[in-house]
């Protein structure tokens, strides 16, 4: 499955290199907006706008430190006394785009999340924890707004047949930091603040540069986009979430004038995160030598991934519906190395609509 993917997408770009035809960009092509996880990959014309609807799915299986898994006797070996075994995010996010004039397009973004968190208590230490009725797992779970992002996008160039923009935005903390949940521990099961990992937002304003390069050839399409996410300052939970790189390129080719396939990879560097989450235990009450859980702990953050996907858009262009585009991702990790242990990453499933007028 890895390697076919891998194969597709060079297959792909040797293919589009050798099919150099001059050709008017269109935008009323399947392939003219990006895999439907890459995010401000198109600007707009003057007087322009759109609405996208996207459905996420972040599945998160299994511990992993560097590039090996770990199972939960690993995690308690290494002193810690929970450790995550499976997490789901579900995003919905809303997104805006306006183009007040052909030189710049500007776009909001609000997702609307959905965390659960199944978790594995070290068995020697699950009575000791208020669990008393034998069960040595447990799950937490946050929902709510996140993030509000907003960007501007400039076009810094256009040829006959490809474009490129710069995008500089801001991601502001709408989304809670202060989620609790139901945790086993001291006084029994009861609402405590939980980790990052579990939280609605960043609690820090972040600055998102951006920019994205995409070329059309008669029948195939390709680009690019390098992005980043810098975190300024700290949170009022004390800390401060890592600065991401992100850097993906991605082949399209058109099926019909409505339909568009895509191989795409994408690589993310993520700093670790710096400070200390504040209202968190870190040493459980009966054994002041153990750890709690690994995400209360700075030195288990961060790391980088290779991703690879392939992806499905389609384009209504004549009829009622004109101008609807309906688009499907799927993505799994073929490189993944985390600091400390983390929950290592399944797949991420995207499913999105746009139209535009
Ligand atoms: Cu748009």
């Amino acid at each position: 499955m890895k390697s076919t993917l891998i194969t597709t997408t060079v297959a792909a770009a040797i293919l589009s290199t050798t099919q150099l035809v001059g050709h008017e960009y269109e935008s009323a092509r399947p392939d003219s907006h990006a895999p439907i996880q890459v995010m401000s990959d198109h600007t707009h014309q003057k007087g322009e706008w759109m609405v996208s609807l996207r459905a996420m799915r972040m599945d998160m299986d299994g511990m992993r430190s560097g590039e090996d898994n770990q199972s939960s006797q690993d995690v308690f070996a290494a002193n810690y006394t929970v450790t995550p075994t499976r997490m789901t995010m579900d995003m919905t996010m809303l997104g805006v785009m306006y183009a007040p004039s052909d030189s710049v397009t500007f776009m909001a973004m609000i997702p609307q999340i959905e965390t659960k968190m199944d978790h594995e208590i070290f068995g020697m230490a699950a009575p000791l924890i208020a669990l008393n009725d034998g069960s040595t797992t447990f799950q937490t779970r946050s929902s709510g707004l996140g993030d509000l992002k907003l960007a501007a996008l400039t076009p810094i160039r256009k040829t006959e047949n490809s474009r490129a923009h710069v995008t500089l935005g801001f991601s502001l903390p709408t989304g809670s930091i202060g989620e609790k949940g139901i945790i086993p521990g001291p006084g029994g099961r009861i609402a405590r603040q939980m980790p990052a990992p579990m939280q609605l937002g960043s609690g820090t304003v972040d600055f998102t540069p951006g920019i994205t390069i995409s070329t059309q050839m008669e029948t195939w399409s390709y680009g690019a986009q390098a992005n980043g996410r810098i975190r300024l300052g700290k949170n009022h939970h004390n800390y401060r979430l890592g600065h991401t790189l992100q850097a993906t390129s991605w082949v399209a080719t058109k099926v019909s004038s409505n339909v568009s396939l895509s191989g795409r990879l994408a690589y993310q560097y993520t700093e670790g995160l710096s400070g200390t989450q504040s209202d968190l235990s870190f040493t459980p009450p009966f054994a002041q030598t153990r750890r709690t859980v690994t995400t209360a702990f700075s030195e288990n953050y961060g790391g980088q991934r290779v991703d690879a996907a392939i992806g499905l858009n389609y384009y209504v262009n004549s009829g009622d519906l004109s101008g609807n585009r309906i688009a499907l991702e799927y993505s799994i990790p073929i490189h993944e190395d985390l600091k400390g242990y983390q929950l290592s990453v399944d797949s991420v499933a995207t499913l999105g609509w746009q139209f535009a007028w």
